[in-house]
Order: C-alpha cells, then structure tokens, then sequence
C-alpha cells in the first residue's frame, strides 16, 4: 500500500526564533496525536539540522527545498545530496515551480537530481504542474506527460518506485485559487495511467502522488478523498501549527 503523505514547505519564511519554535509545536502535536498519514516539513536548508535536532526519533521527516545537480565542488550556495544524506534527511523537493519560475530550473535538471537524492537514498518529491496559460489551452495533460517523462522515465522500476510526485498547477500556488476536487484528481489519474503505462500497475499503485496548490484547511479533507490523491504538499498553511494539524486531520 502506498503511503499517505502530509508534507508542509516552509519556503523562505521564519527567522530562526520562529522555526525552533513551530518545529516544538510539530512535536508537541506529533507526540499527543495519532496521524494516518506521515508528516515531514521542508524548512529554509539552514534549519535543517535543528529539525533533525528536535525530531530525533524521526516523529516529523525533514526534508530539503533543493538540491544541487551536482555532486560536490566549486558550487557556491549549493546543498549536494552527499550532506543531505549525512544527516539524515528524508529528501529533497525538486522542480518546485517556484524553482522553476525563479531559477531556470527544467525537467532535465530535475531528472538529474532526482537519480543522485535516489542514489544517496534520498526520497525526491518531483513537483510538476502546468501553467493557467496552458490549462486555459487546453495542454494540461499534454504538459504534465511531458514533465513525467522527462524528469522520471529514464528511472528503472526500482527506482521510480522510491519517487514521490507532487502536481502543482501554478495557478493554484500561493493565489488562494485550489483546483477542484475533480480536476486535480483528473490529473493525478492521468500521472498513475502514465506510469503503470511505462512501468506496469503495479508499480504505479504504490507511487504516493501528493496535491499542492493553496491547501488549507477547509479543503484538505475532500482533496485527499480522491482515489489518487495521497496527501499534499502545503504552502502557506504549514507556517501555523493549528492550520497544519487540520490540514493533516483531513486523514482522519
Ligand atoms: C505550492 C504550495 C506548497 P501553497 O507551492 O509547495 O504552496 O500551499 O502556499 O500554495
């Protein structure tokens, strides 16, 4: 059975007085609620060590927001999944559109990324997702096929097994519009098809395929009803606890 995942990206918020002190409310509630879905956080690569720090017995996975492609060397600013690995981290977002829009980051990147955080025993959360242009087009599935398949395709069944994805359309990212329902189960069904297409059903039927996009807590529950949505990747909402242990408490 695949898992259910509830995954929060910090982004660029919280100076370090306010991380510390939301990663011991996460605790606070991990060790007083039962959740049925695994919870991880994606904080600045600068608190990394202290969540692995506050969650050392793995009660909330700790994941980076980016990796490099490259492996080490003269690579200013960079995080290699060789230092991810060396403390222990769950794994890497990579693709965010954030990434993307902001960092000239492309489905090639993130397939070379992908291979090292799998390499170091990393989990990769790919995130992918079209733009409002080409969904108003028409294109979503057609872009969204080409992103899988770039990104992921050259895996083995071994491999892509150990991937998490993560469908962000852009237009629901941050702007407080959600895709329905409908639409992002449309989409995610059609990632499943893609895959079991490549790599067989029964492969595709243990890849955990997360929704981000503007989860909040009065719409968590009905999203992560959908057949093919196992969990979502939580922006803003993440930044409160009491907002986030909704959003998780959609499981229930
Ligand atoms: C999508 C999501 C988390 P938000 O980027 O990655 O952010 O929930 O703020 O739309």
């Amino acid at each position: 059975m695949r898992k259910n995942i509830v995954a929060g990206n910090w982004k660029m918020n919280k100076n370090v007085i306010e991380a510390q002190q939301l990663m011991f409310q996460l605790l606070e509630y991990k060790k007083k609620n039962t959740t049925n879905c695994e919870v991880w956080i994606a904080p600045p690569a600068m608190y990394l060590m202290m969540a692995k720090d506050v969650f050392s017995h793995n009660e909330i996975g700790v994941l980076a927001q980016d990796m490099s492609e490259y492996e080490s060397g003269a690579y200013t600013g960079e995080i290699s999944a060789d230092m991810l690995e060396s403390i222990h981290a769950t794994g890497t977002l990579i693709g965010h559109s954030e990434r993307r829009q902001y960092h000239g980051e492309t489905d090639s990147h993130c397939n070379v990324k992908v291979k090292l955080a799998l390499d170091k025993g990393l989990t990769p959360i790919y995130c992918n997702g079209e733009t409002l242009e080409q969904r108003k087009s028409g294109q979503h599935l057609e872009v969204v096929k080409y992103q899988i398949e770039v990104a992921l395709f050259t895996l083995t069944a071994e491999e892509i097994k150990k991937v998490v994805i993560a469908y962000e359309p852009v237009w629901a990212i941050g702007t407080g519009e959600t895709a329905s329902p409908e639409q992002a189960q449309e989409i995610h069904k059609h990632i499943r098809t893609l895959i079991a297409d490549k790599y067989g059903k029964d492969i595709a039927d243990e890849i955990s395929i997360l929704y981000g996009g503007s989860v909040k807590p009065d719409n968590a529950k009905e999203i992560f009803s959908q057949p093919d949505i196992d969990g979502g990747l939580i922006g803003g909402a993440a930044l409160k606890v009491e907002d986030f242990a909704k959003i998780i408490e959609g499981f229930n």
